[in-house]
C-alpha cells in the first residue's frame, strides 16, 4: 500500500505502466484513487 504523498505526487494521467496510485485502474490518479485509499486506511 503507497501513501498519500505518493499519490499526490503521482497525480494526473500515468505516463508510465507502473502507476501504483491509481488502484481502480482507469489510467489517471485523481480523487476516485484517493477515496479508495482513505477507506483503506479506515479499515
Ligand atoms: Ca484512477
Amino acid at each position: 500500500m503507497i501513501g498519500p504523498l505518493r499519490l499526490l505526487g503521482d497525480w494526473g494521467m500515468c505516463t508510465s505502466e507502473e502507476c501504483p496510485a491509481d488502484f481502480n485502474g482507469d489510467g489517471i490518479v485523481d480523487g476516485a484513487d484517493l477515496g479508495i485509499l482513505l477507506g483503506a486506511w479506515g479499515s
